[in-house]
């Protein structure tokens, strides 16, 4: 048989496997894999790694943080993962106070429906004024949406009584809760306390947000978690003592999962005291933290403490993260980093080239454990059936990252002049080439919603 497209000697690499063998695509779907096979379109890859492609379960396109919309698009944020090997990622959606939630759902996806290039799933949002909203989220779930963000900080945290709600409403529909752990009473006294004895600079953000604090929120909804009896996931593990609270329910078996992001692996608190806007750009939240972190955070990867890499990618300009300088004021900074594009090449040159863990591992971390985890069903793994998501990986090819090779909106990285090794060559969407040796071929709108039904 002749297939549409084969992928011809490369070195497939699944979270289980290494092997050499050719890989068939028909229509959307991988259709073969073997010895030989022949396609109207052939791509030799001998030389070359073949992966799933990566899913990217927490990013925030074109979103709207107080006076600011984040830098990136549905259209350049997709296109940006797209070049980046990453072919689905999941955003949110949040409701207005009156507004139901298949409403905010549907216009949400009205926005994302024409722009996107590749994949995308949505986390609802639950916030206070949802909780009335509750017997909602069985229509949800059946909508697609399988998972729903929970957040401990900011103006629409719950307290300890409406997680407990919400858990249980997310536990009745068979949903994944994903958690945004931080102590917020404990945060915004101590923010007040530094501005008001005018330590005012990004310095401050990051000892007005201690590592112990987001430990605690990640402890106390772990708790509730097991109270309920739901699983948990933790959004954006940034330090050790949050790390522990994790393995700790994992060793008494409850089925909490969690993830860390670049920022955290790559980056540290020291950054904060840069002059000017250059200290101001990598606030977010959770802040940076210590080498000692970074160090943890590795080996949490490496040990199956923490499961996956995401980005948490939202970007804002340099003028916009001026604000809170210009105002003498770090709480006034839009948080957020922009990491959308690197993440695969980044967790590659860094983790797998380093030593740190495997090529499997690597899959698995960025590809298997984020679809099996948010129900991408036919989504992070190269077997017949599955979607023809798949990056053909070139592990010598060296890149800067810079804005200049980067297809990000900020402007700005904050891992400008990082050196790495190992980039796609091609990343194909469900059998369409949408990059290849740096050319984009996509283009707005092709991408498609996921509904999403399972979790485990
Ligand atoms: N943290 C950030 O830094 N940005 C977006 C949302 C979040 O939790
Ligand atoms: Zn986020």
């Amino acid at each position: 048989m002749t297939y549409d497209l084969v992928i011809k000697n490369g070195t497939i690499v699944t979270s289980e496997v290494t092997v050499q063998a050719d890989v068939a695509i028909q229509g959307h779907r991988i259709a073969a894999i073997g010895e030989g096979l022949s396609g109207t379109r052939e791509i030799e890859a001998e030389g070359k790694l073949v992966t799933p492609g990566a899913i990217d379960v927490h990013v925030h396109l074109q979103m709207p943080i107080g006076d600011f919309v984040s830098a990136d698009s549905f259209f350049t944020g997709s296109r940006a993962a797209a070049f980046g090997g990453t072919t689905t990622f999941i955003d949110f959606v949040e409701a207005a106070p009156a507004e139901p939630l298949l409403d905010a759902l549907a216009a949400r996806q009205a926005k994302a429906d024409k722009r996107v290039v590749i994949d995308y799933g949505l986390h609802m949002t639950i916030t206070p004024t949802d909780i009335p909203k509750l017997a909602q989220l069985a229509a949800v779930y059946k909508a697609g949406c399988a998972s729903f963000k929970l957040y401990m900080a900011y103006s629409h945290r719950l307290n300890d009584g409406e997680l407990m709600q919400a858990l249980e409403a997310i536990r009745d529909v068979g949903g994944l809760p994903v958690v945004h752990a931080e102590n917020w009473d404990v945060i915004s006294t101590l923010v007040a306390r530094n501005l008001a004895t005018k330590r005012t600079a990004p310095h401050f953000h990051s000892r007005s947000r201690p590592t112990l604090m987001e430990a605690e929120a990640a402890g106390r909804v772990i708790d509730l978690a097991m109270l309920v009896g739901t699983p948990l996931y933790i959004f954006h593990v940034s330090g050790a003592a949050v790390v522990e609270r994790i393995a700790d329910a994992r060793r008494r078996g409850q089925p909490i999962y969690g993830e860390t992001c670049p920022q955290y692996l790559f980056l540290t608190e020291d950054l904060y005291d840069r002059f000017g806007v250059e200290g101001a750009l990598p606030i977010c939240a959770p802040p940076l933290r210590t080498e000692a972190d970074q160090i943890h955070l590795w080996e949490a990867l490496a040990q199956n403490k923490l499961q996956v890499v995401s980005t948490d990618h939202c970007p804002f300009t340099k003028a916009e993260k001026a604000r809170g300088i210009e105002e003498n004021n770090f709480s006034r900074i839009p948080g957020g980093v922009p990491a959308i594009e690197g993440r695969f090449s980044m967790l590659y040159t860094y983790g797998v080239r380093l030593g740190r863990f495997s090529l499997n591992r690597w899959v698995d971390i960025c590809c298997t454990t984020p679809a099996r985890l948010f129900g991408l069903e036919r989504k992070g793994n190269i077997a017949i059936g599955y979607d023809a998501d798949l990056v053909i990986f070139d592990p010598d090819h060296k890149v800067k990252l810079s804005p200049s090779t980067l297809h990000e909106m900020a402007g700005w990285t904050p891992y400008e002049g990082l050196e790495i090794t190992g980039w796609p060559a091609v990343t194909i969407s469900r059998g369409d080439v949408l990059v290849e040796n740096g050319k984009f071929y996509g283009e707005a709108g092709r991408g498609k919603f996921v509904a999403r039904v399972k979790n485990s």
